[in-house]
């Protein structure tokens, strides 16, 4: 099928009324995603794997024998080794080939960040499949789960959890909006709490892993390019403690209002971005107990800081944790800051960009300030990425666009760039 025929398919899922998408981990939205990726494997052949971690993979094996070549299997085109993927980096043991991404969205997000990966990579394997090319190796298609964090708070958790990344407690541990924790949700959904956690057998069956992605940023002036960075990047809590109280009857002076403090911050966080070449945002907010008369006894509050350097990030979080700090004593407010998730700058893998770069006949290469499981993988797999052009550089918001011309051909680089590690 065409990038075309494939990408209506998974449209109209989890879409909400305003046009944006609210596909969160183990909702409704996510189960239809999930079958709906499902059905398109089994469409393929293509063997489908889901790992201890909520993630999925379907697997492409052309091998002899016909084993799955999911991880863990000999998964041998003969009796022989196959040759060592990237062996100029050396792969060892390492034979598959990785692409997909993820299909859940932050809350209203846009309909390519994630599926883009997911659904060119299904029509990058048609294109193979079309033009006669048989793998030598297995091809898997991934779809990590919990990747924005939009429901239990920490990005890439599928990823994060499959190369310990994260303490396989912590992640038991994390709740939603609701209360509800990650355990109980995937419980629901037949996986084993417990067992959750690192899985070296996969990671170390993996010879490469290459994302395609929606560019979330306006910088690429051609169809595709490919990616060289994922600039360090992290997500902090505040929480304002005050006194709740009655907002008319309460003077000003006997006040211990913790909006006040986190109304400071905010401001104090676009002054130190601004100061420190970072990036930072406040988007996420929780008022208790939210009532239009009520003094509110607590304000949550999360911030995204991210920059070229992980210097800068840290100079930007030290200086608004002190604005945050002053104001909430002048205010007679508590406040308390944690480091919720951290990901340290990502360079992706030369050689492997390089040839990428190589196989498309040369491309833009640069960096994105977005994080992704590509970045989380890439401490242990070799890793690379392919950026689709973004017309407006909208993302995480109902308007992000890209052409349909530039899909086409961002699944024509995927597949050039598939046929061109997985059939050595
Ligand atoms: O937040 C990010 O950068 C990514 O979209 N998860
Ligand atoms: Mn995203
Ligand atoms: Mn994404």
């Amino acid at each position: 099928m065409s990038f075309e025929d494939l990408w209506p398919g998974l449209l109209p899922v989890g879409r909400a009324r305003g046009g944006g998408y609210r596909r969160f981990s183990w909702t409704e939205a996510d189960r239809e995603c999930r079958a709906w990726f499902a059905q398109e494997a089994v469409r393929r052949g293509l063997t489908l794997e889901r790992d201890r971690n909520g993630n999925l993979v379907a697997w492409w094996d052309t091998s002899a024998d016909g084993d799955s070549g999911a991880p863990g299997d000999e998964g041998r085109a003969d009796d022989g080794r196959r040759p060592d993927l990237l062996d100029d980096v050396g792969g060892g043991r390492r034979d598959a080939v990785l692409t997909g991404s993820h299909l859940d969205s932050v809350p209203d997000g846009g309909a390519y960040d994630g599926p883009l990966g997911v659904v060119s990579a299904l029509a990058a394997i048609d294109l193979m499949r079309e033009r006669g090319v048989t793998p030598s190796r297995p091809l898997g298609v991934a779809v990590f789960t919990e990747e924005e964090g939009a429901r239990f708070g920490v990005a890439c958790l599928g990823s994060r959890l499959m190369t310990g990344a994260i303490d396989p407690d912590r992640a038991r541990g994390l709740r939603d909006g609701d209360g509800v924790s990650w355990a109980d949700a995937i419980a629901a959904e037949g996986y084993d709490p417990g067992a959750i956690g690192p899985d070296p057998a996969f990671l170390g069956r993996v010879g490469c892993f290459v994302e395609l992605h929606v560019e979330q940023g306006r910088v690429l002036d051609a169809p595709v390019g490919v990616g060289s960075a994922i600039w360090p990047h992290g997500r902090w809590r505040f929480d304002f403690t005050g006194q709740g109280n009655h907002a008319g009857t309460t003077l000003l002076g006997d006040r211990r209002d913790p909006m006040l403090p986190f109304a400071r911050t905010v401001l104090a966080a676009r002054e130190a971005a601004e100061r420190y070449d970072a990036v930072a945002t406040m988007g996420k907010v929780r008022v208790t107990p939210n009532g239009v008369n009520a003094i509110p006894s607590e304000v949550r509050a999360w911030l995204d800081t991210r920059a070229p350097d992980d210097a800068a990030v840290r100079a930007t979080v030290a200086a608004i944790a002190a604005v945050a700090e002053e104001a909430a004593g002048w205010h007679g407010v508590d406040v308390g800051l944690s480091e919720e998730s951290y990901t340290e700058v990502v360079d992706f893998h030369v050689d492997l960009r390089d040839r990428l770069v190589k196989t498309l006949g040369g491309a833009p290469v640069l960096p994105t300030g977005a994080g992704h499981d590509a970045g989380i993988l890439s401490a242990h797999v070799p890793t690379a990425m392919l950026f689709v052009r973004n017309p407006t550089g909208v993302s995480h918001a109902p308007e992000e666009y890209a052409e349909p011309a530039d899909c086409r051909a961002g699944a024509e680089a995927l597949a050039a760039v598939l046929t061109d590690l997985a059939c050595r």
